[in-house]
């Protein structure tokens, strides 16, 4: 008897173990993951990221849970589908949008460094997808609305929310654009996204710009064309006021939303983590809230539209993921998906090869716009972290470099270096661009050999240090961070972490030899 009431209270504790709200931490993709948008199909979801001018483009994620998300590629894989040349961090790809209408998954999103909308589209999210369709609609921050085998685009021309008809397939417009709406007054209204509840379709945008003032509202119609209504309650979610005004996620906006397999609801949505003070460096981050929406009623996102690091709410059953490995030994044939390269890289100059990532340099320096520099790049995910490599330079002429970059783009970037000099030997040393200005430590002599190069992060500042044996670890110098972060030196993107190879001249037999990299953060 005495043992069945203790199996039964076993029982109960397990079963209110189950049902017990296991929170989650924000944000849910860490690092440059901007304007994200997500579908589900069956109990999978799919989220896409914007990608600017980064090569491959378009960063893919599957996820069960909404809380842990594993990339499984990018969308943009081709040339043919990525043309990027000379694009920066406020070129290249905007806000994408994915959809599936039941048959295929579509993508959709503007070149800003090319012809501007079109789509992709793909029965297996992993690929391949369709060449671009591209779409007559102007304006950035397409997205798609799939109703009773029609196929509806919004986007922004003119700061006005447009919506017409198309074939999805061609791209041709079937019925002219027609202004639905411009939101509640606030500036560059983008981000739109059609649902349809109740007998309600909702347009979901952002509206504010994408710094502080950022903030995500909604209007309804009983008609997809209109006219829609604003939510009294407008706006859903923004930290703008005075209940975030300590949050340290700020930015909150360009939110999609998704109705889970159990009913519940849950928004996506873009916003940054400040450090030191106002700044900002990883870019800007996905973030996860839940949705309440009753029948009939307005969305309402957590509660009061403000979220937090950690979310203490009910979750979908958790998947968690296996973590990312800290060292990359380069010992694969290809290199993982967090790997990228600014513009359309030149795959002559990489190779993966007994165990080593060579990058063949070329004179196209870490400044240019006009080409992309031999520079293969990962995102910095977390404040607080240590990055680590180890590089050998071999066949180098004289001025010849290689080394560790801290990268926002080409006028903001610190790079710890190994440089070949006249009297044959390395010397290793610090630079700092920052738009027209460049800052060099002193040189110091390391001979030949392999050298180990760490960058590391406590918030407030970069560290820089090199090692002969991989043991003792020499400073060579400090960066405030804040000359690094998107409010010194604007852009769309986060900092990167990029192993780089630059010759003095054309023509230079110098490769670098990098046989690992590590990275952890907390
Ligand atoms: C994006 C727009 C935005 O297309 O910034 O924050 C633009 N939102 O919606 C670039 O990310």
């Amino acid at each position: 008897m005495r043992k069945q009431t203790l199996l039964a209270a076993l029982a109960l504790s397990l079963s209110c173990l189950a049902q017990q709200p296991l929170g989650y931490q924000n944000p849910v993709i860490a690092g440059f993951h901007p304007d994200p948008s997500v579908c589900r199909v069956g109990d999978d979801f799919y989220l896409v990221n914007s990608s600017f001018q980064y090569f491959p483009g378009v960063p893919i994620f599957h996820s069960r849970d909404l809380v842990h998300w594993q990339q499984i590629g990018h969308v943009l894989t081709r040339p043919s589908q990525l043309p990027l040349k000379n694009a920066s961090t406020g070129g290249g790809i905007y806000a994408p949008t994915i959809r599936h209408d039941g048959e295929r998954f579509y993508m959709i999103t503007t070149n800003v460094s090319d012809k501007g909308n079109f789509l992709v589209h793909a029965t297996d999210p992993r690929g391949p997808w369709s060449e671009p369709v591209w779409i007559e609609q102007g304006g950035i921050d397409p997205s798609l609305y799939f109703e009773d085998g029609k196929c509806y685009l919004v986007s922004n021309p003119d700061n006005c929310i447009h919506l017409c008809q198309i074939d999805p397939l061609t791209g041709r417009q079937l019925t002219e654009s027609r202004r639905i709406w411009t939101g509640t007054g606030g500036r560059y209204p983008e981000g739109p996204h059609i649902y349809k509840k109740d007998g309600w379709y909702y347009l979901l945008i952002s509206e504010g710009g994408t710094e502080y003032g950022h903030k995500v509202t909604i209007a309804r119609s009983r008609h997809i064309d209109g006219p829609y209504t604003g939510n009294p309650a407008n706006p859903i979610l923004t930290h703008i006021n005075m209940n975030a005004q300590s949050n340290p996620i700020q930015g909150t906006g360009h939110a999609d939303l998704v109705e889970a397999p159990d009913g519940s609801w849950w928004l996506v949505c873009l916003a940054f983590r400040t450090q030191g003070g106002t700044h900002h460096l990883l870019g800007r981050e996905t973030f996860l809230a839940p949705v309440r929406w009753d029948e009939g009623a307005w969305p309402v996102v957590n509660a009061d539209g403000t979220l937090y690091p950690q979310m203490n709410v009910p979750t979908l059953p958790q998947h968690p993921a296996a973590p990312k490995p800290a060292r990359t030994e380069f010992d694969a044939d290809t290199l993982a998906y967090d790997w990228v390269y600014v513009r359309n890289p030149h795959p002559e100059n990489y190779e993966l090869r007994k165990g080593r990532l060579v990058l063949k340099a070329t004179p196209v320096g870490l400044e240019r716009i006009d080409d992309s520099p031999t520079l293969v790049c990962r995102r910095q995910e977390h404040m607080s972290f240590s990055a680590t490599t180890s590089l050998r330079l071999r066949d180098a002429s004289t001025g010849d470099e290689a080394g560790l970059t801290v990268y926002m783009y080409e006028d903001a970037h610190s790079d710890i270096l190994l440089r070949r000099k006249a009297d044959g030997q390395n010397y290793i040393t610090l630079r700092h661009k920052m738009g027209l200005l460049t800052h060099e430590e002193p040189e110091v002599a390391v001979g030949r050999g392999d050298v180990h190069l760490r960058v590391t992060s406590e918030s407030q500042y970069y560290a820089f240090s090199y090692s002969t044996d991989g043991k003792d670890y020499h400073e060579l110098g400090k960066l405030n961070t804040r000359y690094l972060s998107t409010e010194t030196v604007g852009g769309f993107t986060g900092i990167m972490l990029g192993l780089f190879a630059t010759s003095a001249l054309p023509g230079s037999e110098a490769r670098a030899e990098y046989d690992f990299f590590d990275y952890e953060g907390e």
